[in-house]
């Protein structure tokens, strides 16, 4: 019978155990009559020490000769020890090399000097394997985690919608179209049609977790092209306060749960989430544009602009978390799904919500009624005709709805503080980038 695998994490437990340990050779030190071997699983790094007269010669032999990130089993005794960080060691019996490393590394793994962002995405097997890049992706985990659990309170349906598509919803230059047996299909940039179609099913609440596509040109630090979105559609809203109300209680539960999680975990991020208080503060798009000196511009803001109100925001209302509401319908004519004011139809009922200095999510409530869609997509150059499916949906009684996306990427890396986002996707896709 072989020993139990215990992860570095558990060994404190089974102080004088014999375990089996098994993860990458992170180091090998000999210090004369001692050495050092640090291997590392997906909890940790434990210290293996050999000592001289004690341990089989042939050890340290065989570690002397191996390459860092191997992959090793070590089978020993753990013991108590004041110097090592976790408080235990062990003393090996047994060292078996199950995989070899190829020297040299392309990138290292425990080098004090930070490699380019680049580079590490290049060799991302490699820089995953660096605890604090890892961190990333335990927050995203709780994250991920916290969204369902809140989204299931609140008594939502969660959903899978097409992601292969004939038509696009959220404007054409950034579809990305696919040969779909001789004709033209596109992946799906959004769930927005479907999410809507389905509370013309009664579904009442849904919501959705998946990859959407956008064939966004811009190199920037906050633009991807495979993104993780987050969507959210509920059924017989009339108030797009009630919507904000629900995203930013979801908000708020998920940081909470995700701060919990981490702190289990001993993740130096659960320190570093900013706060989640609510009620958010709210910002009318005009106040924003009278901050920025350009009042009645009617135009989206740009990225600076984006940076400018977000931390006037922050100063003046105490909140790194605010939305931006009453989007003028100028803004928003090609959001053909956009609902118009009734008491001001200059105006519309969508809203973004920011996170630190980034957009994160941005929804309101829909067009319901299935003539002023029509004239929407009229307006917005869309022909209603492509779209039969998503207005059959309006055509035998659709109720008032409205709901959000919330790009879970740019959420990761305002709560992690990244300064790039691509670090808060596993392999991520840019204008440039495809591999690995
Ligand atoms: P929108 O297009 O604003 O809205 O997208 C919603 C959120 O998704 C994120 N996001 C991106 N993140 C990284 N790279 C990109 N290229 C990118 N594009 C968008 C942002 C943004 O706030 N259907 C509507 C939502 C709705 O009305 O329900 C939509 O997709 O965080």
């Amino acid at each position: 019978m072989p020993l139990p695998r215990r992860l570095s994490r558990e060994l404190a437990a089974h102080d004088g155990e014999a375990v089996r340990i098994a993860g990458h050779l992170e180091e090998y030190r000999a210090l004369g009559g001692v050495a050092f071997a640090l291997v590392r699983d997906g909890s940790g790094t434990t210290q293996v020490t050999l000592k001289k007269g004690a341990t089989d010669p042939a050890m340290f032999a065989a570690l002397e000769g191996l390459a860092r990130e191997s992959v090793v089993e070590v089978e020993g005794t753990v013991a108590r020890s004041e110097r090592s960080r976790r408080g235990v060691e062990l003393l090996p019996s047994r060292l078996t090399v199950v995989t070899p490393a190829e020297v040299p590394l392309p990138l290292g793994v425990v080098d004090k000097v930070g490699a380019d962002l680049d580079t590490r995405l290049n060799h991302r097997v490699l820089d995953l394997r660096k605890p604090a890049v890892r961190a990333v992706f335990e927050l995203r985990t709780a994250v991920l985690a916290g969204f369902r659990r809140a989204f299931l309170d609140r008594g939502f349906l969660e959903v899978e919608t097409p992601k292969i598509l004939r038509q696009g919803a959220e404007g054409g230059s950034t579809l990305f179209s696919v040969d779909y047996f001789g004709t033209r299909a596109y992946l799906a940039q959004s769930p927005q049609l479907y999410k809507q179609m389905l509370i013309g099913a009664g579904f009442e609440r849904v919501f959705e977790i998946a990859p959407v596509f956008r064939a966004e040109p811009s190199d920037t630090v906050r633009h991807l092209t495979e993104i993780g979105m987050l969507d959210a559609e509920v059924g017989y809203v009339d108030d797009p306060e009630e919507l904000r109300g629900l995203l930013e209680g979801i908000v708020a539960d998920t940081v909470a749960a995700s701060r919990a999680d981490l702190e289990r975990r001993g993740n130096p991020l659960a320190a570093r989430l900013p706060e989640a208080k609510t009620p958010f503060p709210r910002v009318p798009f005009a106040r924003a544009e009278a901050w920025l000196g350009r009042p009645g511009a009617g135009r989206d803001l740009s990225t600076e602009e984006e940076r400018a109100v977000a931390e006037r925001a922050e100063r003046e209302l105490g909140s790194p978390w605010f939305f931006l509401t009453d989007f003028p319908s100028a803004i928003k004519a090609q959001t053909f799904y956009a609902r118009r004011q009734e008491a001001d139809p200059s105006l519309t009922y969508y809203f973004d919500l920011y996170g630190g200095t980034l957009e994160i999510a941005s929804g309101g409530l829909r067009e319901h009624r299935v003539d002023r869609l029509r004239a929407n997509m009229e307006r917005a150059g869309v022909s209603p005709a492509a779209f039969e499916g998503y207005l059959e949906a309006f055509r035998f009684g659709m109720p008032p709805h409205g709901g959000w996306g919330l790009g879970i990427d740019r959420l990761v890396q305002a709560l992690a503080g990244l300064p790039n986002i691509r670090e808060a996707r596993l392999f991520p896709r840019d204008r440039y980038r495809l591999d690995p």
